[in-house]
């Protein structure tokens, strides 16, 4: 562990890709600062922190065996491995951890000061309560989307019983289609048992020491700032985008698959390219894959297209017959997994389309694409809104997990959106200058993660 005169901080990052990866990249940041640190994982995880702790090799893990759960087939440890329908029973499995967790504390010479766990783990102030330490909600997503899920909580038989929720405290008054909103207020009190429990997690981030943020000011002031007045304490810090001062970029290492892709990508003109990947959690269906398929075909723009596999038919997904012969040299289809940070970092790459996930969002800000947006489900129809109308940076061309696009209209879309000065790619260029303004010296970000540190090592 560092010998420094910083105190010691425990970590619990939630178990899917978009949590885990920013949240090593603010452990990555902590560590620089000189805090020690552990991390708590389960074993099938902890791959996951190699580049952290080949960084950082005084970082301490904890590893403890994943509890099981009648909604989880044994051996899952991971939202990669279930989809989306696994937060809640993984959320609640882990939550079994909350007495060896204090168990392990207490038999620690010196145990950790505070706690910085996902926002999906409301009940870790449980433990920082029973320890008399603070905890601070480490947001993977954004302030708007927390100022949307606040509200919706504060309002919660409003918004159940409408089909156009208005919103109408927010900065800008936005309205949303009820299943456009993050799901946790159809659950009902009388009947599901999941209610007190996502009930709990969100009081419990309300009232946390602090919340922080994976963004900025130039993208999300009127929400932080929202935030801040509703939260009623000044413990809101807007650290990111965290990928721009993170782990990969000081060990970027790549993958084959990455280097292939990079290695593509040299021979491509500036701008020229849409990257198109839907984050690490949804499939898409047979026919949305061939409409997709036929889309980027009919556009006439380069790409490169991250296809999940997996290792039987239902986790693959299938791209159709005879594709990737006719559109060889013009279009790059990855089988799997690249470093998306690098890919959308590349000059050559000017557009992104994608499912608007929160990191997916910021990782195309900071590599100045316009976002082509594909929301489907959980917070990324909010983020799409964001982007689209407060930000004025993407465009959407299809909306819904289900939905089949339409292939001919895609095409266009994307063509057009793609042409070289379209509004929405000026103005992407300019938000990456933000971003980078905002983490460095000086900046927003940098001055909001200097706050944190100075509270964290009072
Ligand atoms: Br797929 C893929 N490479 O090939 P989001 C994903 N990623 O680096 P999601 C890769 O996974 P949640 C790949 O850079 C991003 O950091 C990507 O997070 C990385 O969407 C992350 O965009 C994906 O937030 O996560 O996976 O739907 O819903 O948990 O936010």
């Amino acid at each position: 562990m560092a010998n420094t005169k910083h105190p010691h901080i425990f970590i619990f990052p939630f178990p899917a890709q978009g949590h885990i990866l920013p949240m090593i990249d603010l452990t990555h940041q902590l560590s620089l600062s000189g805090f020690p640190i552990t991390i708590l994982v389960t074993p099938k995880n902890l791959p996951a922190l190699d580049s952290l702790l080949s960084i950082h090799p005084l970082i301490q893990t904890l590893v403890l065996p994943f509890p099981s759960h009648p909604k989880l087939p044994a051996g899952v440890e991971n939202v990669r491995e279930v989809g989306s329908f696994g937060n809640i029973p993984i959320i609640n499995a882990l939550s079994k951890l909350q007495g060896p967790i204090i168990q392990w504390f207490t038999s620690q010479p010196s145990p950790p000061v505070a706690i910085i766990s996902d926002f999906f783990l409301g009940w870790t102030s449980k433990i920082a309560y029973q320890l008399g330490i603070p905890r601070f909600a480490f947001y993977s997503s954004g302030a708007f989307l927390a100022s949307v899920v606040n509200y919706c909580w504060q309002n919660i038989k409003a918004v159940r019983s409408k089909t156009i929720v208005e919103l109408s405290d927010l900065p800008g008054s936005p309205s949303f289609k009820e299943d456009h909103l993050p799901s946790f207020h159809r659950l009902h009190k009388e009947t599901d048992p999941d209610w007190e429990f996502a009930k709990d997690s969100v009081i419990a981030n309300t009232f946390s020491w602090g919340c922080v943020f994976n963004s900025f000011e130039a993208l999300e002031d009127p929400y932080l700032d929202y935030l801040t007045r509703t939260l009623g304490h000044k413990r809101v810090y807007g650290v990111g985008p965290l990928s721009l001062i993170g782990t990969q970029m000081v060990a970027p290492n790549p993958h084959p698959d990455s280097i292939n892709a990079l290695t593509w990508l040299d021979g491509c003109p500036d701008g020229s390219v849409l990257y198109v990947c839907f984050g690490s959690q949804k499939l898409l269906n047979r026919e949305q894959m061939e409409g997709l398929a036929n889309g980027l075909e009919r556009s006439g723009i380069r790409f490169v297209w991250v296809v999940k596999t997996g290792t039987t038919q239902e986790e693959a997904e299938v791209i159709p017959d005879g594709f990737e012969d006719r559109v060889s040299g013009h279009g790059l289809v990855i089988k799997g997994w690249v470093q998306q940070v690098l890919i959308l970092g590349h000059r050559a790459v000017g557009g992104f389309l994608s499912h608007c996930g929160w990191n997916s969002v910021l990782e195309g800000i900071v590599g100045g694409a316009m976002i082509i947006g594909w929301p489907m489900e959980s917070d990324q129809f909010v983020n799409a809104r964001l982007l689209v109308e407060d930000l004025g940076v993407a465009v959407k061309v299809c909306e819904g997990g289900e939905t089949v696009p339409d292939s001919t209209k895609l095409g266009s879309e994307i063509a057009q959106s793609m042409s070289e000065n379209s509004l929405q790619k000026v103005r992407a260029k300019k938000l990456r200058d933000e971003a980078i303004a905002a983490v460095n010296n000086g900046g927003s970000s940098s001055r909001a993660l200097d706050g944190f540190i100075k509270v964290l090592a009072l």
